[in-house]
């Protein structure tokens, strides 16, 4: 195959430490694990190790065992596959087809990928950037009619990657589509596809998204969105940013649970996103720790909704809604709409609902400790999307109660999203405060760790 490069399964280790059964200590130089068993490598060109014994004998103990661990079953001997200019493999693709189970793939963000598309089919690979962020834009390119890459090896992890441009004659054409069990999903950055990330409908399979930023993605007919998880047996969402979807929605769940924790979810200036949130068919959710942001040009009212388009083969309707801030820049409308269809009251408790609007459609949910307003003094600098707490916001600073448990979970919020796409920890000053920002002194605000909103 063109392009194609073998993989390194040989390693060396370590030099020689004691003199050997043939007195060549200063002829050897190191170990190596090989096919053909231990062989050491010096000035006399390489000769094959009798027996592990003789290697021991003959090397620091370290360098053995770094060498026999190289030998051990195929799980721990995966491969790194190296990705970018000068290195084996040109484009990611080309590594992804000759990739092993287990293999990683380390991409170098000097290189031009655009337009390398592909399916993922291994199990269990590592594909991560290096030297900054490789960028992969579609480039008019796209895999199985769907996605830059489409995922359909279990446990595989994307790490630091910027996927952009996709389009697809179906209209949605993501940055990943996922076929597959325990994608993994950190550090990346998706923008301009028709959607970010759009999986599949198997219940049994998870999913996890997190320091990652999703922005300007949607064809713009409202049924492309920057994350779209179908039914999934588990969706963990924490430490993102998505903002601007094109029309769609910043995050859409048919997960039978989700657990979305300490994000940023932003419409921001000009941003036509529909929902902010959304669990159409409901399921069991933790909505945590997050900023939640409608601007007046959202497309529909509401930012949160719930159970929408009835239950869809899942059957909880436990929501729990603690210590989040929701802005509404759009001054009316409906921070929670939660339809008609759930039966459970909805836990909401700890919230700060600024803006103007109906806190909840549901007449039964428990609101707790909540603080709705419109004072323009509570917020470091509302004009950057920064919310956390000022001094004289003393109508939210040690304002809530204690977050209790929920569905036999804590709903304590013991993080906070630090922007850009980090997290930390949730300081503890007095009683908790309202919102999703404990309030900890002006000098936390000293450190420049805001950097604002980044426009590319
Ligand atoms: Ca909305
Ligand atoms: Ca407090």
């Amino acid at each position: 195959m063109p392009g194609r490069a073998p993989r390194a399964r040989t390693r060396c280790a370590g030099a020689i430490l004691r003199t050997g059964p043939a007195g060549d200590r200063a002829d050897v130089s190191a170990v190596c694990a090989t096919a053909r068993g231990f062989v050491y490598k010096g000035r006399g060109g390489p000769r094959v190790a009798a027996t592990t014994t003789e290697a021991r004998m003959t090397t620091r103990p370290w360098a053995i065992a770094a060498a026999l661990a190289l030998l051990a079953p195929a799980a721990a001997r995966a491969a790194t596959l190296q990705v970018g200019p000068g290195q084996p493999y040109a484009k990611p693709c080309a590594a992804i087809a000759a990739a092993a189970n287990g293999d990683t793939i380390l991409i170098d963000a000097a290189g031009d990928y655009a337009g390398d598309v592909c399916a993922v089919t291994r199990s269990g690979l590592t594909l991560r950037g290096i030297n900054g962020r490789p960028h992969i834009d579609a480039a008019g390119q796209h895999a199985e009619g769907k996605a830059i890459w489409v995922i359909k090896g279990a446990n595989t992890t994307v790490d630091n990657i910027e996927f952009s441009g996709c389009r697809v004659p179906d209209q949605n054409g993501a940055g990943l589509r996922v076929e597959a069990d325990n994608l993994v999903v950190r550090h990346s950055w998706f923008h301009h596809n028709e959607m970010g990330i759009l999986t599949g409908n198997d219940r049994s399979h998870t999913i996890t998204i997190e320091y990652s930023e999703f922005s300007d993605n949607g064809y713009g007919d409202g049924y492309s969105h920057n994350v779209y998880v179908g039914h999934h047996a588990l969706l963990v969402f924490r430490y993102n940013w998505s903002r601007a979807s094109l029309s769609g929605h910043l995050l859409k769940s048919r997960a039978e649970r989700n657990e979305v924790l300490y994000n940023r979810l932003t419409g921001e200036a000009g941003g036509t996103e529909s929902y902010e949130l959304t669990f159409p068919n409901g399921g069991l959710s933790f909505v945590i720790g997050n900023l939640i942001e409608q601007p007046a040009t959202s497309e529909n009212s509401a930012m949160l909704d719930y159970l929408s388009e009835g239950f869809g083969g899942n059957t909880d309707d436990r929501l729990f809604v603690v210590n989040n801030t929701f802005v509404n820049n759009r001054g009316s409308g409906t921070f929670l709409a939660i339809r008609a269809a759930t039966q459970t009251p909805a836990i909401v408790r700890n919230n700060v609902f600024w803006g103007g609007g109906t806190v909840s459609s549901q007449a039964s949910a428990v609101l707790d400790h909540n603080v709705t307003g419109n004072a323009d003094d509570w917020f470091v600098d509302p004009a950057n999307y920064d919310y956390r707490l000022r001094a004289t916001a003393s109508a939210l600073i040690d304002a809530g109660t204690a977050p209790g448990t929920g569905a036999g979970e804590s709903l304590a919020p013991t993080q906070v999203y630090l922007h850009p796409v980090a997290g930390a920890a949730r300081p503890v000053v007095g009683a908790i405060d309202v919102g999703a920002y404990e309030w900890a002194g002006d000098g936390i605000f000293d450190d420049g760790f805001e950097q604002g909103v980044r426009r590319r």
